[in-house]
């Protein structure tokens, strides 16, 4: 059976936590859509994990407890200041950490799962997988015990183990509020007619490789499953490796873009000239159940001129972008073109891609720009 999502938060308000940061995992989605009716607990999105436990980090030194929540892949991004802040300087915290099954799940979450446990096991941090047979009283202790002695803890919850009757988030609900922007599925409609044969595509994590291959599967794109916010570096190693002789074309979310948004000084520095790196803007991380995403205030377009751009640009509805498109392939990159898109009508789009897949997405993609 599984735990009711406002139960699982009474227990950490229980163990004196009411603050919380982290990225979102369609895992912890019931979580996440108990959290904003909460008075008690305050959530403080983040960028990516590692910021979210150095966040943690700074109200626990004030003594405010704060859990970080993330699902395992983004475990890779916080085990810098988990082994270099926390554990040296003694800083505790509550870690809620949604894991993937390796059998089950998605093949680019085969490993992680077995890296958290081996890591935490390797740093003595206790791991409670969230189960029926975990007491939520005694949670509680245990967790307000381990923040007394300045120690880490962490709570690990798999598929189904938490449930909220708010999810998963009906997509009418999630539309509203949107204008008249365009779908996804149009913004890729128009990046798919536009580009030329031997274009190379990379598509981030989620969704939007999802929209790619359903829309336009060729062997010149390469679906990234994970590595959330490194789509951008590997478009950029392809076309300096193709000594910016063929176009290089990135399909980017705003969420992925945050997480690593350094990666626009690397591509602003090396002014790859046919690069044309379209975010597609919805303000939420829509893959995970659409929590919204930090981009609402940002102005992607001025900070990418500011690293180097040659231009970008915003737009609003289909006709802009297409003539953005085209205005890219005439001048010299690298180009930004960021299309404020609507949260989908719905988002039923084929998403296991079996082991197998993976290497020959990778092969493939090799093939063709060879
Ligand atoms: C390091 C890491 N953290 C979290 C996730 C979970 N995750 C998968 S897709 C996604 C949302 C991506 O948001 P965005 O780039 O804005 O694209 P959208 O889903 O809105 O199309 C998240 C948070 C992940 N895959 N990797």
């Amino acid at each position: 059976m599984a735990i009711d999502a406002h139960h699982f938060l009474d227990m950490l308000v229980k163990a004196g936590i009411n603050r919380a940061t982290g990225v979102p995992c369609s895992l912890l989605g019931p979580l996440y859509s108990a959290l904003p009716a909460r008075q008690d607990i305050d959530y403080i999105p983040a960028h990516n994990e590692g910021a979210a436990l150095a966040l943690a980090s700074g109200f626990s030194l004030c003594r405010r407890p704060c859990a970080t929540l993330m699902q395992d892949s983004g475990f890779g991004n916080l085990i810098n200041p988990l082994t270099s802040l926390s554990l040296p300087y003694g800083i505790g915290g509550v870690m809620i950490i949604g894991t993937h099954n390796p059998e089950t799940d998605e093949p680019q979450h085969r490993y992680m799962p077995k890296v958290v446990t081996a890591t935490l096991s390797a740093l003595d941090i206790p791991f409670l997988e969230v189960n029926d047979e975990l007491d939520l009283n005694e949670t509680a202790e245990r967790i307000s015990k381990q923040l007394r002695c300045d120690r880490m803890v962490v709570l690990g919850i798999g598929r189904g183990r938490v449930e909220h009757r708010g999810f998963p988030v009906d997509c009418a609900k999630l539309r509203s509020g949107f204008g008249g922007r365009p779908d996804r599925a149009s913004a890729v409609k128009a990046v798919s007619e536009w580009i030329a044969p031997d274009t190379a595509v990379v598509a981030t994590t989620g969704y939007i490789s999802r929209e790619l291959r359903a829309a336009f599967d060729r062997r010149e794109n390469f679906y990234m499953l994970g590595s959330m916010g490194h789509a951008p570096a590997i478009g950029l190693g392809v076309a300096l490796a193709r000594s910016n002789e063929g176009e290089v074309v990135l399909l980017d979310g705003d969420g992925a873009l945050l997480m690593h948004l350094g990666v626009l000084s690397m591509i602003g520095q090396q002014q790859p000239s046919h690069f044309v790196h379209v975010v597609l803007d919805n303000e939420l991380y829509e893959t995970t159940g659409g929590q919204t995403s930090l981009s609402g205030r940002v102005n992607l377009a001025e900070i990418a001129t500011a690293n180097g751009y040659r231009s970008a640009v915003r737009c609003d509805d289909i006709a802009s972008f297409i003539v953005a498109l085209r205005h890219a392939r005439t001048a010299a990159g690298p180009h930004m073109l960021i299309v404020k898109i609507r949260a989908s009508e719905s988002n039923d789009l084929p998403s296991i891609m079996r082991d197998k897949q993976l290497p020959m997405v990778a092969a493939q993609f090799s093939a063709s720009l060879a």
